[in-house]
């Protein structure tokens, strides 16, 4: 048997966004999303049995870090029995990127746990494990196109997410702008609690999120681009009115976020096959139909205050390295 294993999984990008828990300690969200897995863009764990350690060990990018939370993850796949455990994560892609690292980085330590302690559950139950650590993480087990399901039952076993179409599917690409590479000011989760606390438009957010998941699913089976670009564009300036609507406000943007905002907008005007989204900070990203990206690109490496672009495609799901 094995005695050390490494994973890896791509980060995910929402197109329909999650913004708000309807269960904080099993980390169930209120509502379903809908997301891109990118290739390239991503966490490699390495997990070693080490039982002579006292406690579990957690390195992220070389630097040592405390390992509570990665070590309540291993306890849900293995068992609390299960032996101690050395974690070397480590991510390919720049932190500040808007990229969370924390979504392929429990989707890579629950495949690599899962395998090395033999455990061997399905992909549906791995991202159930996943989602404890991080709700985007259960996502970034699948390739492709992925779906959350929020689910209604209180024990969370109808909350998990499944695989909708591979990266094969639709070939898009992405362009990430980076606007801001400093650390972010208030984390999702902080921001998704106060929004549900204090945004009197977070009921309305939430109600809407099925109807936008169900126009998503059927404008990618059908791979109709200015449809999925619609409703993404709305799902995430909704997530962003429901988080500006709280008190105190919270404003992810700056002026170069809404600069992009406006390209990718005019591009679109001009018949260029791409839209925005953006998550809990300042980068944009530009989703593209095949071949659109190098021009798109191109237009938002002109906008004052992109320090940076990041190109990429959908990559495959999580799996042993
Ligand atoms: C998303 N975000 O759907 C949304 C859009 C950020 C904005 O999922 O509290 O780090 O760990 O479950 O997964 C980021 O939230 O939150 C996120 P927790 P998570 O991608």
């Amino acid at each position: 048997m094995a005695t050390k294993l490494t994973a890896r999984a791509g980060a995910n990008i929402a197109l329909v966004k999650y913004w708000g828990k309807r269960d904080p300690v099993l980390n169930l969200p209120a509502a379903g999303s809908l997301s891109i897995t990118l290739a390239g863009l991503e966490t490699v764990t390495t997990i070693e049995l080490a039982s002579a350690l006292e406690a579990d060990e957690f390195r992220l990018d070389g630097q040592l870090q405390d390992a509570a939370s990665v070590g309540r993850i291993l306890d849900l796949v293995g068992s609390q029995d299960r032996p101690r455990c050395r974690v070397d994560s480590r991510n390919n892609f720049p932190t500040g990127a808007g990229l969370a690292s924390s979504a392929s980085g429990y989707a890579a330590l629950v495949v690599a746990a899962d395998a090395l302690f033999g455990t061997a559950f399905d992909r549906r139950e791995l991202s159930k494990i996943a989602r404890r650590g991080s709700g985007s993480a259960a996502r970034s087990l699948y390739g492709g196109f992925c779906r959350m399901h929020a689910g209604r039952a209180d024990h969370g076993e109808d909350c998990y997410a499944e695989g909708l179409f591979d990266e094969d599917h639709w070939p898009l690409e992405v362009v990430v702008a980076i606007t801001d590479s400093g650390p972010k000011a208030i984390s999702s989760r902080d921001g998704m609690n106060r929004t549900m606390a204090t945004s009197p438009y977070y009921p309305a957010w939430v109600k809407s999120v099925d109807a936008d998941l169900a126009e998503a699913g059927a404008a990618l089976a059908r791979r109709d681009f200015d449809a999925l670009a619609d409703v993404a564009e709305s799902s995430a300036l909704k997530m962003h009115a429901s988080a500006l609507a709280a008190r105190p406000g919270l404003l992810y943007w700056n002026p170069a976020t809404v600069a992009c905002i406006q390209t990718i907008g005019r591009l679109r005007g001009q018949g260029t096959g791409v839209f925005f989204t953006i998550d809990a900070g300042p980068q944009v990203k530009a989703v593209c139909l095949p071949g659109q990206a190098e021009g798109v690109a191109a237009h938002l490496a002109r906008v004052p205050g992109v320090t940076r672009l990041i190109r990429t495609g959908l990559g495959p799901a999580a799996g042993l390295a």
